[in-house]
């Protein structure tokens, strides 16, 4: 049987990990979480679809594709987090279970950052912990997919 997939999108600027303010978001690469997400995924059984971009129509285009070919998603919105409406009507759209993660506790940061637009949308969130955060999140998202 084909193995079921999980979706990881991560948002605006997240491709700079590693280059600045690893006191905040740790000192791995983008590349190293997605190496360290694939062999998790691996030993869950599950497939994974890794990506990054820029732009929130992107985004939004990549929540729809998680819900029509995929068991499952994780997504970092990046700053989107705080503002759009439109990856929020988005992932509310799709009937996938849903992990919204952060690498920072955004509670713990400026105040505009405390409020996350997309988290209602979200069937659990994963935050604070760094790339592990990552791993734990699959992890999760496993369990949400085979009780789905
Ligand atoms: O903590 C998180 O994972 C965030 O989603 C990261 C976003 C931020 O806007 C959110 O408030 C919280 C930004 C990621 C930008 O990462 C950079 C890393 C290195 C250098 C520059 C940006």
């Amino acid at each position: 049987m084909a193995k079921k997939t999980a979706y990881v999108l991560n948002g605006p600027n997240l491709n700079l990990l590693g280059t600045r303010e690893p006191e905040i978001y740790g000192g791995d690469s983008l590349a190293d979480i997605e190496k360290a997400t694939r062999e998790k995924a691996a030993g869950l059984g599950l497939a994974v679809e890794f990506r990054q971009s820029n732009t929130e129509g992107t985004l939004v285009d990549w929540v729809q594709e998680a819900g029509a070919k995929g068991a499952g998603l994780i997504i970092n919105p990046g700053g989107y987090t705080h503002t759009s409406v439109a990856l929020l009507d988005a992932l509310s759209a799709i009937g996938v279970p849903k992990i919204e993660l952060h690498l920072s506790n955004i509670h713990a940061r400026e105040e505009f950052r405390r409020r996350s637009v997309t988290a209602p949308a979200a069937d659990g969130l994963i935050m604070g912990l760094g790339a592990a955060g990552y791993g734990l999140a699959l992890e999760a998202l496993a369990g949400l997919i085979s009780r789905a």
